[in-house]
């Protein structure tokens, strides 16, 4: 048993989808999150720069005493989380390698298709990640820029984003059988998704199979928080303004939840 809270961190609020996962699938879990809504979004920034401020993230989270981290973002996963397993002596887990293991399982006839960022594409991580899994299966890759703006300004319903789905998903339609939602944002997408791409092109939602694999880590490592501990309380901190993180966060958890602003800066030279 281990009662120290799960660490999440995200370049903003994305990471939400996969802490409602773990709420679902893990409810009995505390968690500490760190979105980095002041410097969102990281798809389009340089590596280094995403690795530095991943780290800070990362360097966060220890000060909170976690007993794992989760990267809940694509994007980071893609730039630094090799390094930063390697580094730590906790479990360490991303959302790029449950996702490519679940689509592996999925596919029927070894054509995957893989949607993110364009750093995320660029890494070549999801097509590396499967390839060394299964070396017969096919990967196709493509950015999607606009989809993550289109879920932050509230289009996840209307014909605009059916529109720029429809366009961006053209060149895949036809070519696989199963699809990686390999970023954050896009579960939000996924009825858009789904209906441009048919309904026999199986979706895979990384976020939801990386809490699987989250659950059977804490099993096999028999670091589950107890049972009989009844009171949790789930903190999240934000490097921007806690009133839009809180109003997006509540919405989409459907629960009122503790937010606080934090100054990276500050926090870390503290130590
Ligand atoms: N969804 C996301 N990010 C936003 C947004 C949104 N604004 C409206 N909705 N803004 O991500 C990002 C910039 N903010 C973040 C907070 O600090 C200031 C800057 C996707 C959310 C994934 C859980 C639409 C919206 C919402 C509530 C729930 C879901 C949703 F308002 F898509
Ligand atoms: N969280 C990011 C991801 O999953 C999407 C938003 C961003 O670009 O920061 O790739």
């Amino acid at each position: 048993m281990d009662n120290r809270p799960i660490g999440f961190l995200d370049s903003g609020v994305g990471g939400l989808t996969v802490v409602k996962e773990l709420m679902r699938q893990l409810p009995h879990e505390e968690i500490v999150y760190i979105g980095d809504s002041a410097r969102a979004p990281y798809g389009p920034r340089p590596a280094d720069q995403i690795r530095e401020y991943t780290w800070e993230l990362v360097n966060f989270l220890l000060t909170k005493n976690v007993k794992m981290i989760v990267f809940a973002c694509n994007t980071a996963t893609a730039v630094a989380w090799e390094e930063v397993k390697a580094a730590l002596d906790i479990p360490v887990i991303g959302v790029i390698l449950p996702g490519s293991s679940a689509a592996i399982k999925a596919t029927r006839h070894k054509k995957i298709g893989v949607i993110a960022t364009p750093m995320t594409v660029t890494s070549d991580i999801y097509r590396k990640k499967v390839e060394s899994l299964d070396p017969s299966v096919r990967v196709t890759s493509l950015a999607c820029p606009r989809f993550v703006p289109l879920v932050e300004s509230n289009e996840t319903g209307s014909s605009l984003a059916k529109k720029v789905v429809y366009e961006t998903l053209t060149p895949l339609k036809g070519r696989v059988d199963t699809l990686v939602l390999g970023c954050t944002h896009y579960p939000l997408l996924r009825p858009i998704i789904q209906n441009v791409m048919g309904p026999d092109v199986k979706l895979i939602d990384s976020g939801a199979e990386t809490v699987r694999d989250i659950s059977v880590l804490l099993n096999y490592f028999e670091i589950n928080r107890s049972r009989e501990l009844n009171h949790k309380q789930d903190v999240f901190y934000t490097t921007a303004g806690v009133a839009s993180f809180q109003t997006i966060a509540e919405n989409w958890l459907h629960q009122s939840i503790s937010v606080e602003h934090v100054s990276l800066k500050e926090a870390l030279s503290d130590e």
